[in-house]
């Protein structure tokens, strides 16, 4: 079945194997079905949700451009642009949050969490974050949204603002309700210094992530230095319970080899981790160093980063500009 795709990256720096395994990777191959358009945003309206420098964000949207590149997404085919490029975002943003609902957006847990304890403080971008989010998926009719498991709640709401909207509007079906694409195996790799928590950008330590930037040496120094616990490898799937670390390493392993927690645990049962995290170690670098090297090479050409953008804020300002005229036709403006 042919799918329309949307789905988006914060350049914010720090691109990890985290971004790569619970979203890039399924870009790619979503990018490689003939029978899907895709389209892939530097969601930069996104970033500037929380404070950021506007030379690193300039130098991050580039890079997050290199990153889609040097994965495989191929900017002929899909398209890849930047958010802010297509002004449709921003105004059909400002409709939906007059369509979605305060108690909604209370339950989102990304914000209890970024906001942490000061919620004052935190900017109104940052709560109505998943409202532009939806903006982005529906301006595009996209059936499926390729995301990370902790994206879910974003895509849940995003579904509940398209019914009311055309409930609202007595418009049945003119935003189309989007399903989300979540990896099966292993959805949320965790930081490799804390089990509990997911491998994110802003995390201090550079210990906790693989960037997708790190040099080989880099890889096998943190998968070293990754936390574990004091038994032996697991033997089944049971003994997995209670182990986090145990079960993102193996979770990172299995899902580079478009393997399966049983095989993977299989394999390795009853050894010792220094063992398993040798050859880990060796299955992260021959994934990660070519794109690392390729994200190095494409950093070097800039204008040809900026004319993938070029390109892609056109080809998706056809789009987004004609849905939201019949937009502001269905609101009335
Ligand atoms: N740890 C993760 N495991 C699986 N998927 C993940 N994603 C992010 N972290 C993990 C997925 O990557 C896509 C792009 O994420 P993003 O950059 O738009 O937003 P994020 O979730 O805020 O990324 P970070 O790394 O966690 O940044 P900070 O540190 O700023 O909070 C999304 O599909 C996301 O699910």
């Amino acid at each position: 079945m042919s799918k329309k795709i949307f789905s988006g990256v914060q350049p914010t720096g720090n691109l990890h194997l985290g971004n790569y395994l619970g979203a890039i990777k399924n870009f790619v191959e979503l990018n490689n079905d003939d029978a899907n358009e895709c389209i892939f945003c530097v969601v930069d309206l996104h970033a500037i949700t929380i404070k950021q420098d506007p030379k690193e964000l300039k130098k991050n949207i580039r890079e997050t451009v290199a990153t889609f590149v040097a994965s495989g997404i191929d900017p002929k085919k899909s398209i890849i642009f930047n958010q802010s490029g297509v002004a449709a975002h921003s105004e059909f943003a400002w409709i939906l949050s007059c369509v979605a609902r305060m108690g909604w957006l209370n339950r989102m847990t990304q914000f209890k969490e970024k906001a942490g304890k000061d919620k004052e403080k935190a900017s109104i971008g940052l709560y109505s974050y998943p409202v532009l989010m939806a903006a982005d998926i529906l301006l595009y009719d996209a059936t499926h949204v390729p995301v990370g498991d902790d994206q879910k709640q974003h895509l849940e709401l995003c579904r509940d603002i398209a019914q009311k909207f055309n409930n609202d509007f007595g418009v049945e079906n003119f935003l189309k309700v989007p399903e989300p694409l979540i990896q099966k195996v292993f959805s949320r790799i965790m930081s490799l210094k804390d089990g509990s928590k997911k491998m994110s950008k802003s995390e201090l330590s550079d210990l906790s992530r693989i960037n997708l930037t790190d040099d080989e040496d880099q890889i096998i120094t943190k998968i070293k230095k990754a936390k574990t616990d004091p038994l032996l490898m697991p033997k089944d799937i049971k003994e997995l319970e209670g182990r986090p670390e145990a079960q993102n390493l193996i979770g990172i392993y299995t899902s580079l080899n478009n393997s399966t927690f049983e095989t993977s645990i299989k394999k390795y049962a009853g050894k010792n981790f220094s063992d398993f995290k040798n050859e880990l170690s060796e299955v992260v670098v021959s994934k990660i160093i070519p794109i690392s090297k390729e994200i190095k090479k494409l950093l070097e050409d800039n204008s040809f980063l900026d004319s993938i953008l070029l390109d892609g804020v056109e080809r998706a300002n056809k789009i987004a500009s004609k849905k939201i005229k019949n937009i502001k036709e269905i609101v009335g403006f």
